[in-house]
């Protein structure tokens, strides 16, 4: 049994696609630490949610960057959300020249066991930008391992894996999906216009889940 630890159901929605029964959603709100990329504060959500659930859990951090403002929101998506709103962010990058957005993802695994290599979680969010050819984004988005020694020398490692997906934010519309899903047009269609399965198969959380899906089956048959 993996425990998906979220306080969103949109997103054990779309996980169940890639897992099947394999995932149950944990309600737990983590306490996430104030960092600006998203792989610190899904790796430090994986640690805190592992120690309470007590088995293999994953932790989704995820947020919309807009061009036009940086990146803004970035990781302080889902605190923009509860405050600004989806609509009055459609109407602040409504006046910008660059409507042009992505969503991204990382997702954190950790089940108290040890994985290999150690790289830095901090170039997850960094060059990904829309305009950037996709093999080179790809490359930047392959799965990671990250291992950090806290502060009682005992080591937690994390896998982490991450998706990114461009699009435009527009007029808010269809009612589907979560969150930014009104706004956020791909290939012609808002994500809240699509059904997940369709979301799925070109979406940050899709790729990640595939990365993840296939990673933890070859971990379960101890092929990976
Ligand atoms: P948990 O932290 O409990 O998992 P959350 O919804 O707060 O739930 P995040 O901290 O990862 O999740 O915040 C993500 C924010 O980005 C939140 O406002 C979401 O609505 C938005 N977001 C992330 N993925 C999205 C998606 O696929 N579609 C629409 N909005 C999304």
């Amino acid at each position: 049994m993996l425990h998906f630890v979220t306080t969103n159901p949109g997103k054990v929605r779309e996980a169940t696609e890639y897992l099947d029964d394999e995932v149950r959603q944990f309600d737990f709100d983590y306490p996430e630490v104030q960092a600006d990329d998203l792989g610190t504060v899904a790796a430090q959500g994986a640690r805190d949610a592992y120690r309470t659930a007590g088995g293999p859990v994953i932790v989704d951090d995820a947020g919309l960057f807009i061009d036009a403002f940086d990146g803004f929101p970035g990781p302080y998506s889902s605190y923009v959300e509860d405050t600004v709103g989806v609509e009055r962010v459609w109407r602040m990058t409504k006046p910008e020249a660059d409507h042009s957005a992505a969503f991204k993802t990382v997702i954190a695994y950790c089940d108290g066991e040890s994985f290999d290599a150690t790289p830095d979680p901090g170039g997850v969010d960094r060059g990904e930008r829309r305009g950037q050819d996709l093999a080179a984004a790809e490359r930047d988005t392959a799965t990671t391992d990250e291992q950090v020694r806290e502060g009682d020398g005992e080591s937690v490692p994390v896998k982490l894996f991450e998706g990114w997906v461009p699009g435009d934010i527009v007029a808010p519309r269809g009612d589907g999906g979560f969150g930014f899903d009104p706004i956020f047009e791909h290939d012609g269609r808002t994500f809240a216009e699509m059904s997940t399965e369709a979301k799925n198969a070109v979406s940050h959380r899709g790729r990640a889940l595939a990365k993840f899906a296939e990673w933890y089956a070859g971990r379960d048959t101890g092929t990976e």
